[in-house]
């Protein structure tokens, strides 16, 4: 009896072991990623600060088309209709200034630390 507890216990304790690794990871990608709506002609928020690895997601919320263009086209989607959305993940640091194709006077930035 003692000798099956004692399997019994190795067995929880070697689960435990195996999910809190996946568990700390899911828990990772959920914080690495950022929602930026396009509203109104507007980038929102227009500025963003995120860490490396952030995945960022571009949401089109207005009637119109727009797209997400980055100055040295290192990131860009095609035209955003309604809800559309685009994503890119950043992994390098540095300041990633961006625009809508369509109406180059939508601007945003993203710093990537
Ligand atoms: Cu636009």
């Amino acid at each position: 009896m003692k000798e099956k507890i004692k399997i019994l216990c190795g067995l929880i304790a070697m689960v435990v072991g195996l999910l809190l690794p996946v568990s700390l990871l899911a828990d990772n990608t959920e914080t690495n990623s950022v929602v930026v709506t396009i509203d109104n002609f507007n980038f929102t928020p227009p500025a963003l600060t995120v860490s490396v690895g952030t995945k960022v997601t571009w949401v089109n919320k207005d009637d119109v088309p727009h797209t997400v263009t980055s100055d040295d086209k290192l990131f860009g989607s095609r035209a955003l209709d309604t809800d559309d959305k685009y994503a890119f993940t950043f992994q390098n640091p540095g300041t990633y200034s961006y625009y809508c194709s369509v109406h180059p006077k939508m601007t945003g930035k993203v710093v990537v630390q």
